[in-house]
C-alpha cells in the first residue's frame, strides 16, 4: 500500500481547488496513470478537474472512458438523520475486510444547513483515512436541483477507473435525488428508521420505486418491527413487485451504529443477489445504457443552451425578430429557423 496523503482521501470540494490554481497545463495521460495506480492525489485532482468543468474535461473524460465500466455502483438514499453515513462507514468497513477497493462520494445539498451535517460526515469518514483502499469525496451540489450534482457522473468514471471494486454514493433523499440516485446506481438502498414515519413518507416521494434493497436501520429501536412490516404492507399493494420475474425488494435490518452483528453483511449478500439479478434479467445493462444515455442528454442540453446563448443578440436572431414583428413570419417558424442554423 502506498501511502496517502493525509487530507487528500478525503477531500473537499471546494471551489477554491485545482480550477483556480492556474493556468499550468495539466498533463492528463500520466494523471490517469497514476490514479489507476491507486494514487489518491490524482484521484483528488481528476475529480476536482471534472467538479471545475476545467478546460481539460474532454481530455479526461476520453482518458478515463476505457478503463471504466467495472465498478459496482451502490446508491443510498433516505431522510436525513436515518443513518446513511453510518451505514456507509459499516459498508465501507465491510468491502474493506473482504479486500475490496472503495470509493465514496458523498453529495450533499450545497444549502447552509448542510454544513454541520456535512463535517459530521467528514470528521466519521476518517475512521479510513489513511487506508489507500478508499476514496473518499464530497461532491458539493453548487445548487443543482435534485442534489446530484452534475459533476457526478464524472467523478464516478475516475473512481471506476482508479480500480474501485464498488463505488458508494450517499445522497438526501429529497425531492428528485432519489430518482437521480437511481439512474446512477447499479443497486439503490433505501434507509428508513424506526419512528420517523419514513414509511408513509417513502410512499409518499416515490421511494418504493427506485428501492432495489430496503434497510431499515436502527433495528435497536423500538418500532423497527413495525417499520419492516409497513413496508412489506406497501409493497404487498402490488406495483412493479408483482411483475414475473421481476425483483422484490428484500427488507434487511441494519444497526449500522455497532462494530459487529450489525445485520450489514446481510446487506451485503442482497446486494450480490441483486447483482446476480440485474445479470441475469438483463436490467444491468439497461440501466447502464440508461445512465449514459441520460448524461450525453445532458451534455448536449448543456452545449445547445451555450450555443442558443451565442445567438443572443447576434445579427441572425435580429433579423428574425425583425421579421416576426413585421408579420412576415411567426415566433415558432422562426424558432425552427434558429435551431436548423445550430
Ligand atoms: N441507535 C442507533 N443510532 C444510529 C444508528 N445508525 C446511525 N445512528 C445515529 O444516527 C445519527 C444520524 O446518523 P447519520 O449516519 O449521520 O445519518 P444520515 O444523515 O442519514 O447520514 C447519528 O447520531 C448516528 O450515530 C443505529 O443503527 N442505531
Ligand atoms: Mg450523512
Amino acid at each position: 500500500m502506498t501511502e496517502v496523503p493525509a487530507g487528500t482521501a478525503v477531500q473537499t470540494s471546494a471551489p477554491a481547488a485545482s480550477g483556480r490554481r492556474g493556468r499550468r497545463a495539466v498533463d492528463v495521460p500520466a494523471l490517469v496513470e497514476r490514479a489507476r495506480e491507486g494514487e489518491a492525489r490524482s484521484v483528488a485532482r481528476l475529480i476536482s478537474l471534472v467538479e471545475d468543468a476545467s478546460p481539460a474535461l474532454r481530455e479526461v473524460a476520453s482518458a478515463l472512458a476505457p478503463h471504466t465500466g467495472r465498478a459496482q455502483v451502490l446508491g443510498l438514499t433516505g431522510s436525513p438523520g436515518v443513518g446513511k453515513s453510518t451505514t456507509t462507514t459499516a459498508l465501507v468497513r465491510a468491502l474493506r475486510q473482504a479486500g475490496k477497493r472503495v470509493g465514496v462520494l458523498a453529495v450533499d445539498p450545497s444549502s447552509p444547513f448542510s454544513g454541520g451535517a456535512l463535517l459530521g460526515d467528514r470528521v466519521r469518514m476518517q475512521d479510513h483515512a489513511g487506508d489507500d483502499g478508499v476514496f473518499i469525496r464530497s461532491m458539493a451540489s453548487r445548487g443543482h436541483l435534485g442534489g446530484l450534482s452534475w459533476a457526478t457522473p464524472q467523478a464516478l468514471r475516475v473512481l471506476d477507473a482508479a480500480g474501485c471494486d464498488v463505488v458508494l454514493i450517499e445522497t438526501v433523499g429529497v425531492g428528485q435525488s432519489e430518482l437521480e440516485i437511481a439512474s446512477l446506481a447499479d443497486t439503490t438502498l433505501v434507509l428508513v428508521a424506526p419512528g420517523m414515519g419514513d414509511g408513509i413518507q417513502a410512499a409518499k416521494a416515490g421511494i418504493l420505486e427506485v428501492a432495489d434493497v430496503f434497510v431499515v436501520n436502527k433495528a435497536d429501536r423500538d418500532g423497527a418491527q413495525q417499520a419492516v412490516r409497513d413496508l412489506r404492507y406497501m409493497q404487498s399493494l402490488g406495483g412493479r413487485y408483482s411483475e414475473p420475474g421481476g425483483w422484490r425488494p428484500p427488507i434487511c435490518r441494519t444497526v449500522a451504529s455497532r462494530d459487529t452483528d450489525n445485520g450489514i453483511d446481510d446487506v451485503l449478500a442482497k446486494v450480490a443477489d441483486h447483482r446476480s439479478w440485474l445479470e441475469s434479467s438483463g436490467e444491468g445493462h439497461r440501466r447502464r445504457a440508461e445512465r449514459a444515455a441520460r448524461e450525453i442528454e445532458a451534455i448536449a442540453l448543456a452545449a445547445l443552451r451555450a450555443r442558443i446563448g451565442d445567438l443572443r443578440g447576434s445579427a441572425a436572431l435580429g433579423a428574425l425578430a425583425e421579421r416576426v414583428v413585421a408579420g412576415e413570419t411567426d415566433p415558432y417558424a422562426a424558432a425552427d429557423e434558429l435551431v436548423a442554423r445550430l
